[in-house]
């Protein structure tokens, strides 16, 4: 196959796309208001670790996108595989007794590299959708085990699980919330944020204190009336909260005692994340389903999907009975010819090894010395997902006023020094591509020590 063009020639300059932008496009997640003051930045390619924007100006991806190119940008064989499959057979269903090879491969493959309870495969087109799926197939598993009863699922308070109203619900974001029409039978318990906490235990006590909110709930709602428990290995958009390590175990044994089925949101700790091919297996949870999507293509076409574990798929294919659930695109062939493509890139480059034996351990080597930045309350990182909290005084530990906009301010200071990175709150999180050199790990730190002081002297000022 041709090498793809660079696209180098841009038809319009910066300032039409701008203005077709701010006349045409309403964007996720944005006030528009807002926007068309600042006016959008238009990134019109991408090499490697590199985005570019139409200006021609080289901007490090810190977020690999929007956490999914976990294979940085410009891979031939994720190009190559998308176009094979869509000359051979760009669409077709797996609906009424119909299935692909790509959608089969892949499901095998994903078999293959995940916890021996998982050999089946729910493919949809997002995380979102995914979760919608997790919602639909946790009731369907409770009915068929005639304990209908059992309707409630556990969620935690700044979880992120998408944005359909299922997804949505299931989050626990007050200001999404806010804007819409919940579903019932969600309820949400704390975070296992510890820096967030007033600090009063070690993280060991607070890991199994938030834990154990769990079966406090369980309690509350009645034991009878739980569905399931979901949660991030570690919650991502919500300001990569790690928990510590008291967390999961305990939240598995608390699953186990009640018999509650446990959803592992592995939408950003998936595919090798976290230096293990799933965040369950870092944590040492043994989940009843695994939400995938984002890194199965390291972003190149989009696909989601669940893995079902045999306690449920078994059930489910066991007692029979139409599942009225689906969607057009579940297991797109050329998502699935991408994501077959990127999981042998990933074993054949040996990535996971390389974030859990080298560039993950030396980034987060790094990525500490950031601690000793006046403004840095705490800098943490697994694997290749981080973040760095600005805090206005250490000891006490002090936050500015969330007026002041601390966090976006570094924000904007690092992408104006040409690295991505997102500001949530005042707390800067970044999670790099899987190929990130030495060299660009340095770069990134170098970079945010800088923006720090750009920081410190404008709210000193
Ligand atoms: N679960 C998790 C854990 C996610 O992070 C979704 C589900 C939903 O996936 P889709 O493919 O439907 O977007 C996500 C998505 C951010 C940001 O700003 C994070 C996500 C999406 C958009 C923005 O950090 N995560």
């Amino acid at each position: 196959m041709a090498a793809i063009e660079k696209n180098t020639q841009s038809p319009r300059t910066r300032t039409e796309w701008q203005n077709l932008d701010k006349e045409h496009h309403l964007h996720p997640f944005t006030d528009h208001k807002d926007l068309h003051q600042k006016r959008s930045r238009i990134i019109s390619r991408a090499d490697g670790c590199y985005i570019y924007d139409v200006d021609g100006n080289e901007i490090l991806d810190g977020m690999s996108g929007l956490w999914c190119v976990n294979l940085g940008y410009g891979r031939e064989e994720l190009v190559a595989a998308a176009t094979a499959q869509l000359r051979e057979l760009p669409y077709y269903n797996n609906f009424f007794q119909c299935a692909h090879p790509p959608a089969i491969e892949l499901a095998t493959l994903l078999a293959e590299i995940s916890q021996p309870q998982f050999n089946r495969v729910f493919f949809a087109g997002s995380g979102s959708e995914s979760n919608d799926t997790i919602v639909r197939m946790v009731r369907r598993y409770w009915d068929l085990m005639e304990q209908p009863e059992r309707r409630v699922i556990i969620s935690r308070v700044n979880a992120y699980h998408g944005s359909t109203v299922a997804a949505a619900t299931l989050g626990g974001m007050k200001a999404m919330h806010e804007q819409m029409v919940r579903l019932p039978d969600v309820v949400h318990i704390e975070q296992p944020y510890w820096f967030g906490s007033d600090r009063s235990l070690s993280p060991a006590e607070f890991g199994l204190a938030m834990a154990r909110r769990l079966e406090e709930k369980i309690n509350e709602v009645g034991a009878g009336k739980v569905a399931a428990f979901i949660g991030e290995p570690i919650q991502g958009a919500g300001g990569v909260i790690i928990p510590p390590d008291s967390y999961w175990p305990e939240i598995q044994r608390i699953c186990d005692e009640y018999g509650i089925l446990l959803v592992s949101d592995e939408v950003i700790t998936g595919f090798g994340r976290l230096g293990e091919w799933f965040g369950a297996d870092y944590f040492g949870t043994r989940p009843d389903f695994m939400t995938f999507a984002k890194g199965v293509t390291s972003g190149y076409l989009p696909l989601g999907g669940v893995l079902v574990g045999d306690r449920v798929a078994d059930v489910l294919i066991d007692k029979g009975g139409e599942f009225y659930h689906g969607y057009t695109y579940s297991g797109h062939p050329a998502s699935c010819a991408v994501a077959i493509a990127n999981v042998k890139l990933i074993q054949k480059e040996g990535l996971v090894q390389r974030i859990r034996d080298d560039i993950g351990p030396y980034l987060q080597q790094r990525w500490a010395t950031l601690e000793d930045h006046p403004l840095v309350g705490e800098a943490r990182m697994v694997g290749l997902m981080g973040a760095f909290e600005i805090v206005s005084n250490k000891e006490p530990m002090q936050r500015f006023d969330a007026k002041r906009g601390a966090g976006p301010l570094c924000r904007d200071h690092l992408v104006a020094n040409g690295v991505v990175m997102r500001a949530v709150g005042d707390t800067i999180i970044a999670a790099p591509p899987f190929t990130l050199s030495r060299a660009q790990a340095d770069r990134l730190v170098e970079v945010a020590w800088r923006c720090l002081d750009l920081t410190q002297q404008e709210l000193l000022a």
